[in-house]
């Protein structure tokens, strides 16, 4: 057969099951044994019924190269090792990626910033940089980076200055910044000052510097205009060289317990990047499990805050996933959704959500769900389709399993599974790293592109379809409250002119899950996923969700 012959007999496919879901009401005509479509076929469809604009609210993967794509068989992953992944990451249909701290670091982890300037040698060179972002380009990936400006590492070159200052001052003289600017780029305080908590001795001085997460990571000082040029110069830098923007690590903690003085270091670098780059886009980390804070840093101006209040194993959307056969508790997740996110537009009408479900800090989701593929998936799915840039950590896109109860961080990061030969690509785990006791249930990369059924590529389908429906991302969220029936939670979505309404059975049965729809006869179901397998379907006006089933509804034309 040739390939436009095939070409053409898909598109008939895809035509003939266009129409035979267009109609909630279908009276049973010449429609009423619609063709299954083949996974393929069905992201087609997905593909030619709508695109997403180019702007900031992409959908975003994760990715710390040191536990993702070993290239060159040192163990440690490394940039050559991603720009190899990259297929794999647009053919999931991530259009952004987040790279966690790839600077000069002695920690695997790398949050302790040595130089700003350059590319751990471990992770490669600033050329395999330039050729990331170039093949990131040509797929139409945008590519942020971690900018950790709370602190610096404790070798890091202002630090040491400033240390080796303070180390020859003679005891009855106060610092001077003319003598050594860097002693105003930290806070320093004297032996027998007050000091707030979390200050650490300064070895052979007399001296005391804050380090809120540890010794090795000595606090910046916001109060210091110099350090805030360097700051703004580290920014220029790096979007010069073609990144999009900047997740801003710890943003809590600027002026640890003083929020409206964060706020205005976050409008400061909102500022300081759109000045730069009127596109710059910027998430940043504020760990607040109550969404009225995250309230009050929106109000800085700044674009994404993540939504810790939904995400995390604590967050609204685990609850409501682990409630599940509780009409009470799936019930809230709509009115959830609308509340949070009407409190963060009033803060910043220009904010964009930032959802995800796990990240390099917490618990995977395959631990939060004990293991059960139907919630990964479904996590999944809430996750993707909340709105705003969705985060995806690595690894959450194949079900990854973690380590359980285990709390440490290494466990947290452990070596992508791409395939079961444990060779090419594999990652050595970082030091503490403890590798799943009971393997990994849900399989490989390579064996879960096999498996149409896999959480894969139920995570392709999905973006599949955030990417074909752009008010799923950008639209504001209203509680659909007619259709919360059973465990059936719904959320409508508005964007301009467009809208769509979702509806997720978020339960592991399917009796519950059968919404009257002959209120809604001018809409028209357009998409629809299964956890499971099975279809969700119309039967008259009776739309029938299997357990953990989506379907999504737009207005009919
Ligand atoms: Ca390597
Ligand atoms: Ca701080």
């Amino acid at each position: 057969m040739t390939r436009t012959l095939r070409l053409l007999m898909c598109l008939l496919l895809v035509t003939s099951m266009l129409v035979g879901c267009s109609q909630p009401t279908s009276d049973g005509g010449e429609d009423s044994t619609p063709v299954e479509l083949t996974l393929e076929q069905r992201l087609e469809k997905y593909a030619e019924l709508g695109s997403s604009p180019d702007d900031n609210y992409r959908t975003w993967y994760e990715v710390f190269v040191y536990s993702f794509c070993d290239a060159n068989g040192d163990g440690i992953g490394d940039l050559q090792g991603l720009i190899s992944k990259l297929d794999y990451i647009q053919g999931l249909g991530f259009t952004g990626i987040w790279l966690m701290p790839i600077n000069p670091s002695p920690s695997y982890h790398k949050y302790n910033v040595d130089d700003y300037y350059e590319i751990d040698p471990a992770y490669g060179t600033m050329a395999d940089f330039e050729q990331l972002i170039s093949e990131c380009d040509k797929r139409g990936i945008k590519v942020i980076i971690d900018l950790v400006v709370n602190h610096t590492g404790y070798n890091h070159p202002w630090f040491q200055e400033a240390a080796d200052y303070l180390r020859f001052l003679d005891i009855k003289d106060d610092p001077d910044p003319a003598e050594c600017k860097y002693v105003e780029y930290y806070n320093f305080v004297k032996e027998g000052e007050q000091k707030g908590e979390a200050y650490r001795m300064l070895s052979g001085s007399n001296y005391y510097y804050e380090g809120q997460f540890t010794h090795e990571m000595p606090d910046l000082n916001w109060e210091c205009e110099a350090m805030r040029e360097d700051v703004k110069a580290v920014m220029e830098f790096w979007l010069d060289k073609g990144v999009a923007g900047f997740r801003v690590d710890a943003a809590k903690e600027f002026y640890t317990g003083a929020v409206e003085k964060n706020v205005e270091v976050l409008s400061w670098l909102q500022e300081t990047a759109t000045s730069i780059d009127p596109d710059a886009y910027m998430v940043a980390e504020v760990w607040e499990n109550n969404y009225t804070l995250i309230k009050s840093y929106y109000e800085s101006g700044f674009t994404s805050i993540f939504n810790y209040p939904f995400g995390n194993s604590a967050g609204k959307l685990m609850q409501v996933l682990n409630g599940r056969g509780n009409p009470n508790m799936v019930n809230t997740w709509a009115t959830a959704l609308q509340t949070a996110s009407g409190a963060y537009a009033q803060a910043n009408p220009d904010y964009i959500d930032a959802p995800f479900l796990s990240n390099h800090d917490v618990l995977r989701i395959f631990d939060n769900v004990k293991g059960d593929e139907l919630r990964v998936k479904m996590a999944g799915a809430m996750n993707l389709f909340m709105g705003g840039s969705a985060f995806v950590y690595y690894g959450e896109e194949i079900g990854m399993a973690g380590t359980g109860a285990s709390d440490d961080d290494p466990s947290k990061r452990a070596p992508m599974y791409w395939n079961t030969s444990n060779n090419y690509g594999m990652t050595t785990p970082p030091t503490g790293c403890k590798l799943p006791s009971g393997g990994y249930p849900l399989g490989s990369a390579e064996e879960q592109m096999e498996d149409e059924g896999s959480v894969y590529n139920y995570y392709r389908e999905a973006i599949a379809i955030r990417n074909a429906l752009p008010m799923i991302a950008r639209g504001k969220n209203t509680a659909e409250t007619a259709l919360n029936v059973g465990c059936v939670s719904a959320v409508r979505k508005t964007w301009n002119d467009q809208e769509c309404i979702i509806l997720m059975n978020i339960d592991d049965d399917a009796a519950g899950a059968q919404v009257d729809l002959s209120a809604y006869s001018d809409w028209s179901l357009v998409a629809t996923l299964s956890a499971n397998g099975e279809k969700v379907e119309m039967d008259g006006t009776t739309l029938k969700m299997p357990a953990y089933g989506i379907a999504i509804l737009t207005p009919s034309n």
